[in-house]
């Protein structure tokens, strides 16, 4: 790094397409060539061309993304404080009133389940978080569909089996968890909280629970796992990138660090499209991740469609083998939503699938994971393929309640993945809230797991559940509008008055 000390009218001096400095973190660079290759597009880079960009920059890259990118020669020296004009930045009437309701939130203790989370975080998030956060793909039918498949399914509780010890402890791949649940990957961590991903990472240390990082989180790889606690366990989520030496790179330095489970997401070829996020039309102002190379971005897309473009759509099952080839890692194939696609999953020889529809974020009107397994576990046994003990089944979406896993466990998954509870939980209230969720979880297992008769994961069975329904898309009940009228709806959690 030079040891230059350059000021304020200096940078000021670049602030064009042909010439363009930024300073970051005290630094300055020269990113002129770097402006067409930025995964968040020029745009944003050059509204900041001549200036101090560290506030855009801070919420949405690692700090070592300028660093690793830009080469060394670009590395222009450091910046007289003194010579820049400090900006006042103008607080808007939003973000008055996003302060103001956070100061407001319901204490941690009034959360009593995963929606209230996501009530809070409704408030206290910026407009262009939450919409990127909770958005699915086209008219949300899938989404919506996450959560009522769930109530579509019926338990058919066992009694009188001394449940005074119940346990739901699990290993998933073979690593030790608390709860049959990982928490699943979700990107962009600092839209929503300082300290991102990060969060997750404490939380699960303080509760033994597997955190899985995602390829776009906004918190680097190593950020997270320095961040882990001394024997501390994490899964990997792999965006396949066009340049497979990348990839190759990314996969072998996470198996090196003790990753225990490679999950390739194999229903993005081209990412969904969230007309929430894109109605935001993030990428004028701060799109951008920890994100390998990526190429010139598709304007006002959206957060999510302007940092994807480095991934892969011609990932193909002829990639399977050159991924077995350069890990050693159990490989898991992440958005399975077919029956077929199962079986050529377990005859490619990997160690396990995600029935997934990415959250309702990507292809709308999919079936929700819940529905698949049915089919999977069924095309599985007539083959001989199932149970397997090197084969596991994980469900994600719409899981919001520790019935729900019970139900997906019950029906042959090995684990659950939940990811939006999770981050809302951050969002709202930083690790520790992740820690309540956690807790909360906690404690409708146990209760859920007396009342159903398990004591043990082993203990639940096909026969425990009456999904007969699962797959009627249909069905339509007349409005019980008696029932509808006295019925008391179930309230969130409360705001302070303020
Ligand atoms: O669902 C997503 O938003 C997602 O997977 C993603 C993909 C590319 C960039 C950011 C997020």
């Amino acid at each position: 790094m030079s040891t230059t000390l350059l000021t304020g009218p200096d940078v000021a001096a670049h602030s064009t397409r042909e010439s363009c400095w930024i300073i970051v973190h005290g630094k300055v660079y020269d990113v002129t060539d770097f402006l067409d290759e930025h995964p968040g597009g020029s745009k944003i880079i050059l509204k900041y061309a001549g200036k101090d960009a560290t506030e855009a920059y801070e919420p949405i890259h690692p700090p070592d993304a300028i660093t690793t990118n830009l080469p060394l020669e670009k590395h222009l020296g450091a910046i007289d404080a003194s010579t820049v004009a400090k900006v006042v930045k103008e607080v808007t009437e939003e973000e008055k009133h996003r302060q103001a309701m956070m100061d407001a939130r319901p204490p941690l203790e009034n959360i009593i389940n995963m929606h209230d989370f996501e009530i809070v975080a409704k408030a206290v998030l910026p407009e262009k978080a939450w919409a990127y956060y909770s958005s699915g793909s086209d008219d949300e039918i899938t989404i919506r569909e996450n959560r009522t498949a769930y109530q579509r399914v019926w338990f058919r509780p066992r009694i009188l089996r001394d449940v005074s010890k119940v346990d739901w402890s699990c290993e998933i791949l073979g690593v030790k968890s608390s709860l049959p649940v990982y928490i699943s990957a979700t990107a962009l961590g600092k839209l929503g909280h300082p300290d991102g991903e990060l969060c997750l990472t404490r939380a699960a240390a303080n509760h033994n629970v597997i955190q899985m990082i995602a390829t776009l989180a906004s918190c680097s790889f190593d950020e997270i796992m320095n961040a882990g606690a001394p024997g501390q366990q994490f899964f990997l989520q792999l965006y396949v990138n066009g340049d497979r030496e990348i990839t190759k790179k990314y996969v072998q330095h996470a198996e090196k660090r003790g990753v225990k489970g490679l999950f390739i997401t194999v229903d993005a070829p081209q990412l969904g499209r969230r007309e929430k996020d894109m109605r935001m039309k993030a990428v004028d102002d701060d799109a951008g991740a920890e994100v390998q190379k990526g190429q010139n971005v598709k304007k006002d897309e959206g957060v999510a469609r302007a940092i994807s473009s480095f991934i892969d759509p011609s990932l193909s099952w002829k990639d399977i083998p050159w991924f077995k080839q350069i890990t050693k890692m159990p490989i898991i194939l992440k958005g399975i939503a077919t029956a077929e696609d199962a079986v050529l999953a377990y005859e490619y020889g990997v160690q396990g699938i995600v029935l997934s529809n990415h959250g309702g974020r990507q292809l709308d009107t999919a079936r929700s994971g819940l529905e698949i397994l049915i089919e999977v576990t069924d095309a599985l046994k007539a083959r001989g393929y199932f149970p397997d003990p090197k084969f596991e089944i994980y469900v994600d979406g719409g899981v919001r309640r520790a019935s729900d896993v019970l139900k997906a466990i019950a029906l042959g998954a090995k684990a659950v993945g939940v990811g939006r509870p999770f981050l809302y939980a951050f969002c709202s209230y930083g690790q520790a809230g992740v820690e309540r969720a956690i807790q909360i979880l906690r404690d409708e297992f146990e209760m859920n797991m007396r009342l159903l008769g398990a004591r043990t994961i082993s203990e639940l069975v096909p026969e425990m559940v009456d999904a007969s329904s699962l797959r009627a898309h249909t069905v339509m009940t007349p409005a019980d509008n008696l029932f509808n009228i006295t019925y008391q709806p179930l309230t969130v959690a409360k705001f302070k008055e303020s």
